[in-house]
């Protein structure tokens, strides 16, 4: 196969609620799309990055110009398969999500041209996958026991609360009291110290499936540190950006579950590599989200599917995020959503939609790059 050119386009998406975390609100997605365009068809690709460098270092316009300029370059115009892809791309160090989307983008031309689906590919042994659902911090108890009654009556098989310091011993508290023993979790990207270890540990009498991301993502060893006070597992989010990361964690005894994100990790491929990594090791992954659009949340579904998924993900339906998807929406059925079957990634981009939403677009080619508007 070959890659004759990729479209990027830029388009926003307003949420349906603002979604607060311990880095910020977010009201709006302004996302990042790729296609590629190669000599064997077109695939689509979805950037994870947010508008600001809060979650990682990376953000959308960086990942715009590194695509544009470091990494599409090196794949233009040569015999390719994805495998080699995340190979061409190893001199640009970091830059996982912009790598993680080319990726995509090349997957799903190749699978769509193979008449093969994302699940197959991965080797899914489902056909639909459990979900659960991030809850942000809410303004009160209130809201926060109102917001989490209203997803559980939507049926999501579990609830995961952002937390921070300040709001986590009491809303947890609070959501155990009104619905009992329900499959709960809390994440806190990356808020606390290990200075914070006695007070994590008024957390264990709830019984939490999980602690994700407790302290910033250099801190590994100190994961292994506030294990040893916390009785509640640790899973790890941010720090898990490759395959050698996630191994070295698991070695340092600094998590017992992964939350598996593709972006996060380069692409489908690493993250492949890392669930069978953690399926050898015994250790539970689940996936996880990123505000996708229905083009990533078609990967990360067919992902989830995979036997070593064995906790509800990060995978709401479309009108968790969205009023209108840029997909024929998913639509959470006794609170799963069905793995896609179709060849490539399996949706319909509606790209009369896109057309109508985006606010910037350019195609990186054989003649170089050209911006569009
Ligand atoms: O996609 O449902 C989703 C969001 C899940 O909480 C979620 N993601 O740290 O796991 C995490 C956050 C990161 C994204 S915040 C914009
Ligand atoms: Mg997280």
């Amino acid at each position: 196969m070959k890659l004759q050119a990729v479209e990027l386009r830029r388009i926003r998406l307003p949420l349906v609620a603002p979604f607060e975390t311990s880095f910020g609100v977010q009201t709006e997605r302004d996302v990042l799309l790729l296609k590629a365009v190669t000599d064997a068809g077109d695939g689509w690709g979805e950037c994870v990055v947010g508008e600001e460098p809060t979650y990682s270092p990376e953000y959308v316009n960086g990942a715009q110009h590194v695509l544009i300029h470091h990494l599409i370059p090196r794949l233009l115009d040569r015999a390719l398969t994805t495998g080699e892809v995340s190979k061409l791309l190893r001199p640009v160090h970091g830059h996982q999500m912009a790598k993680a989307a080319v990726e995509m983008a090349v997957l799903d031309a190749e699978l769509r041209d193979q008449g093969q689906s994302f699940a197959r590919f991965f080797g899914a042994v489902r056909d639909e996958v459990d979900c659960g659902v991030s809850v942000g911090i809410q303004p009160s108890i209130a809201a926060l026991l109102s917001t989490v009654g209203g997803y559980l009556d939507q049926g999501y098989r579990r609830i995961k609360l952002k937390i921070k310091p300040g709001w986590d011993v009491e809303p947890v508290r609070a959501v155990r009291e009104r619905f009992g023993d329900i499959p709960l979790q809390v994440d806190a990207n990356t808020a606390y110290t290990l200075a914070d270890a006695t007070h994590l540990a008024k957390l264990d009498p709830f019984a939490l499936l999980l602690i994700e991301q407790p302290m910033p993502e250099e801190q590994v060893l100190a994961h292994a540190e506030l294990a040893k006070t916390v009785r509640t597992p640790i899973c790890l989010d941010e720090s898990i950006h490759s395959l050698q990361a996630a191994s070295d964690a698991i070695e340092l005894g600094a998590c017992r579950i992964i939350n598996l994100k593709p972006g996060r990790v380069g692409g489908y491929l690493e993250a492949r590599r890392i669930h069978d990594l953690c399926a050898a090791r015994g250790l539970p992954v689940w996936m996880g989200g990123m505000l996708e659009t229905g083009i990533g949340r078609a990967g990360n579904v067919a992902m989830a599917a995979m036997p070593n998924f064995t906790l509800p993900g990060d995978t709401s339906a479309s009108n968790r995020y969205f009023h209108r998807d840029i997909t024929e929406p998913f639509v959470l059925r006794d609170g799963r959503l069905k793995v896609p079957a179709g060849p490539g990634l399996g949706v319909n981009v509606d790209e009369e939609f896109v057309d109508s939403i985006t606010h910037w677009q350019g195609t990186v080619g054989r003649a170089g790059i050209r911006t569009v508007s």
